[in-house]
């Protein structure tokens, strides 16, 4: 439970005829040596299936298989093996040399993915050494399929093929579980949620109200109560996890046995709808913000701005407290980063609650590509209370990642 199962990962199978650059191409998108690559055409011979975390693209399993122009009764063997894989892609990521029209061959495949439905992506490929030839163009136009002129060689065009991967993933891709996968049916989950001043009246905010609702969908059972009474709460219970509001997250800490997993709403959410690796590993950046820095606080959309705001006035505040000196902060809301983006030494993101996480992770895309790290609100206040590490603890293939020292100590 604590790993994402093969079968909640987006299965991406890579196609194409010998040669074009399939493995070089997972290679690039993963940033590792991980497929074998050759000039000899036929160098993957059987279906490789790959699983791994591309962020911003979250978990998923890429399947390198062999070239769809493979000769001989082996080869063909082969191309039969490969074309089965497609009863098990959940998209495809067609693999072209810039410099070829399609074939007959390769034209045909793609029609027959089509005819299943599946979102087809199709990587550009060798554009340092190819010019991306018009008929090219033309031919994919007409098949409704996005065209990413890349080089696995040289990187060039890699993030564009990401964000265009999480542009054209199935739809229910987005949907991605809030707490359920965490619990198995009848397990529980202690709620801490606090009544204070800033409570609305006579209800629980969204958030709250949507993860009661996920533990429903999934046969969980809930406790919600107060922070002082979450003593009572777990006593006599075999609790699984325990999910509170960050601002009293040092109390129900101090309550909360090391046994039981610990989060925040916000964590939860961050998962949800981003890249909590990146979002994790944005707010470690935090720690190297010196006085000075330039910070770009984004949100999403131009909602209306309310008093001490969280995004210009609490977070900037709590920032400079930690830096001890002033930022230069810049603000951009709406749909776009600013064009000076690698000029920022961290980007503050919202929430993003009026956006998708395809919107999100886009703009994660963005943000890597620039090589500026970036965190949203509630990852970001979590580091500033110190209470990150522990609250990656139902998510302990992060955790490793992030703070290996807390987490080999336990
Ligand atoms: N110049 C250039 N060469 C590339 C690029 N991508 C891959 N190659 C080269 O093309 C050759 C084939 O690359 P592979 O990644 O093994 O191709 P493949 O499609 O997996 O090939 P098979 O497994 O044989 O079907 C290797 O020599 C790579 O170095 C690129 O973007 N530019
Ligand atoms: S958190 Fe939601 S309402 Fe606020 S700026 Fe972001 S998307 Fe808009
Ligand atoms: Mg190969």
């Amino acid at each position: 439970m604590q790993t994402t199962p093969r079968g909640n990962r987006l299965h991406i199978a890579l196609f194409g005829r010998r040669n074009v650059g399939k493995s070089s191409i997972i290679n690039a998108i993963t940033s590792q040596e991980i497929a074998l690559v050759s000039p000899i055409p036929g160098t993957t011979t059987d279906p490789v299936f790959k699983a791994m975390e591309i962020p911003p693209l979250g978990p998923v399993v890429l399947i390198d298989t062999a070239g769809l122009d493979d000769e001989g009764s082996l080869g063909e063997l082969r191309v039969k093996r490969s074309r089965q894989i497609l009863q098990q892609a959940e998209m495809v990521l067609v693999v072209l040399e810039a410099g070829c029209p399609l074939t007959v061959q390769e034209r045909e495949f793609l029609l027959l993915c089509k005819e299943k439905k599946l979102p087809v992506v199709a990587a550009v490929n060798k554009i340092d050494q190819q010019e991306f030839v018009a008929d090219l163009a033309k031919q994919l136009k007409e098949l409704a399929i996005p065209a990413v002129p890349v080089s696995a060689l040289t990187g060039e065009g890699i993030t564009a093929l990401k964000i265009a991967l999480i542009q054209a993933a199935p739809a229910d891709w987005d949907e991605r579980p809030l707490v359920g996968d965490l619990l198995e049916p009848g397990e529980v989950a202690v709620l801490v949620v606090p009544i204070d001043k800033a409570a609305p009246k006579g209800r629980l905010i969204l958030p709250q109200v949507q993860t009661l609702r996920d533990l429903l969908d999934n046969n969980a059972l809930a406790v919600v109560c107060k922070e002082d009474k979450l003593q009572s709460a777990l006593q006599g219970r075999k609790v699984r996890i325990v999910i509170t509001d960050s601002q009293v997250f040092a109390k129900v800490e101090a309550q909360t046995p090391p046994d039981v997993l610990l989060t925040s709403f916000s964590i939860l959410f961050a998962r949800q709808k981003g890249d909590l690796l990146t979002l994790a590993a944005g707010a470690k950046a935090i720690e190297q913000l010196r006085p000075g820095d330039k910070v770009l606080v984004s949100e999403a959309c131009t909602h209306h701005r309310i008093e001490d705001d969280i995004g210009r006035v609490k977070l900037p505040r709590l920032l400079e407290r930690k830096v001890g000196g002033k930022l230069q902060f810049a603000f951009s809301s709406g749909g776009s980063f600013p064009e000076e983006l690698p000029a920022y030494k961290l980007i503050l993101h919202c929430g993003g609650c009026m956006i998708n996480r395809r919107a999100m992770l886009s703009r994660i895309a963005q943000a890597r590509e620039a090589g500026v790290p970036i965190v949203n609100y509630g990852v970001a206040i979590a580091h500033l209370l110190g209470i990150l590490p522990r609250a990656l603890s139902p998510f302990p293939e992060i955790g490793r990642q992030l703070f290996p020292q807390i987490y080999k100590e336990r």
